[in-house]
């Protein structure tokens, strides 16, 4: 299994996995839009097909097209990156019966995750706590609910995620009107109008479990990564260990994301989502793909995510145990986005020059390189600067450096807001909420 490997993904991530592939003598097939053929990896790979016009519906996220590039070129194995077909169940479901290996967990799993009221019953059956909430859909009578919950409260649907299908209701005599609008929503948006509620945090952080179990049933966490610092639901600068949790409350976290993992039959990467208040963790949602981040988690452990995807996919058994797996030191991410830095808007365009960050402990994932077009049909992210230290401190000091030495010219980039953000006092200090650079930019709208 896994003698030629389809990527079903574009920019950064494609060329993450192409190299991870390489290494392991996988021979590839990279598949692109008509807006993609100048993509780095699509001139790296052994094979290029392209799937499709730029509009990702018709391309990257068209199922028979990819289906039929696998067919093609031979390949027996597709890894899906993040976005796009990642997270699609019917996707998984049709490369497993198709006889292909899906880099990732079974359909199945994909689907109860991709059901956040089954997602959050399977967390507290197996033991992780949950924010309290309906346990279920919102019933017929849900003042009863709401009023002992008590506000605020919040209202999600049952096929959102990642903060697509929201309400926040502050107030009793909004409750039914709340749930009406998040219900109709849903439905235009997800075709399921299942909601569900819960009791909404004010101040939480954002941390996550990063998870990696084979087919033989055995399962490691390796550590968590703090991703509170973001705006409008899109991640801007991530770390790995999260700052200042209490070790015993790290290890009873990580233990039970273990044991969910092992009642799941989980294979591959996968994480889990928690909000952190007042010393307790919340589990939210389980993503079941190799996620943007996840380069923070390899700084610290040494082990290269992807390539084990690739490796558990083939079947091989883990060769490490948790006790191989040790958090060294301290990474942080910075994301950088072809962006306006004023409206936060995509800037697509020529890059005329482009020098990447190097030294110690700097890695770039990025594909990029002088006179690329960055298309304006996907994601604004270009570059991914990820620096390690052995302590939090010097792990900042060392990306406020290599971020000082980044250089692009002929788009704009929020590399900037990164400069000064890296400096924020609140940042040095660490343990920041999901609310805080939102927050930091009104304010600095109004002075
Ligand atoms: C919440 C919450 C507060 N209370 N649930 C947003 C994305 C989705 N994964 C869940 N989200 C939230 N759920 C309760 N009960 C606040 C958020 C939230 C958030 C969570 C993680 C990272 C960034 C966020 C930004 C805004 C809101």
């Amino acid at each position: 299994m896994l003698n030629k490997l389809l990527i079903a993904n574009r920019g950064e991530i494609a060329l993450r996995i192409l190299r991870a592939a390489k290494e392991l003598k996988i021979p590839t097939v990279a598949v692109y839009s008509e807006a993609d053929k100048d993509l780095m990896h699509v001139k790296m790979a052994d094979e290029s097909i392209c799937i499709g016009p730029s509009n990702s519906a018709l391309s990257y996220m068209n199922i028979p097209a990819i289906i039929s590039a696998m067919e093609l070129s031979g390949a027996d194995g597709v890894h899906p990156g993040y976005g796009f077909l990642s997270e699609n169940p019917d996707f998984a479901e049709k490369v497993e019966k198709s006889g292909f290996e899906f880099v990732g967990p079974k359909a199945s799993v994909i689907r109860m995750m991709g059901n956040k009221v089954s997602a959050k019953k399977f967390a507290l059956d197996s033991g992780l706590p949950i924010v309290p909430g309906s346990d279920g859909a919102v019933s017929n009578n849900p003042h009863e609910q709401a009023d002992k919950l008590g506000y605020p409260i919040i209202i999600k649907a049952a096929s959102g995620g990642g903060g697509r299908g929201m309400r926040v209701v502050h107030a009793k005599e909004d409750l039914e009107h709340s749930i009406e609008l998040t219900q109709q929503e849903a439905g235009a948006a997800f075709g399921d109008s299942t909601v569900y509620m819960e009791k909404f945090l004010l101040t939480p952080r954002h941390i996550e479990v990063q998870v990696l179990a084979d087919k033989h049933n055995n399962v490691l966490h390796l550590g968590d990564r703090d991703c509170s610092m973001q705006r409008r639901h899109q991640k801007v600068i991530e770390e790995a260990p999260a700052f200042g949790i209490p070790e015993d409350e790290r290890k009873d976290i990580f233990d039970k994301c273990i044991s969910a993992c092992k009642e799941l039959n989980y294979v591959s990467a996968g994480t889990f989502e928690f909000l952190y208040e007042d010393g307790n963790f919340y589990f939210i949602e389980m993503n079941t793909r190799i996620q943007v981040e996840h380069p923070v988690t390899e700084s610290v452990t040494g082990l290269d995510l992807v390539k084990l995807q690739l490796r558990i996919a083939r079947g091989e058994e883990l060769k490490i145990k948790q006790d191989d797996v040790v958090i060294q030191g301290h990474a942080i991410e910075c994301r950088i986005n072809a962006e306006n830095s004023d409206t936060f808007m995509p800037s697509p365009g020529k890059v005329i020059d482009y020098h990447a960050p190097g030294g110690i402990g700097v890695r770039i994932d990025s594909h990029l390189y002088n006179d690329y077009v960055v298309p304006p049909h996907y994601d604004s992210l270009i570059a991914k600067v990820i620096c390690r230290a052995n302590d939090r401190e010097d792990a900042r000091a060392r990306l406020e450096r290599a971020l000082e030495e980044m250089y692009v010219s002929g788009i704009d980039t929020n590399l900037d807001m990164h400069r000064k953000l890296i400096k924020d006092p609140n940042f040095i200090e660490g343990g920041v909420d999901i609310n805080y650079l939102e927050n930091k930019f009104k304010e600095e709208k109004h002075v």
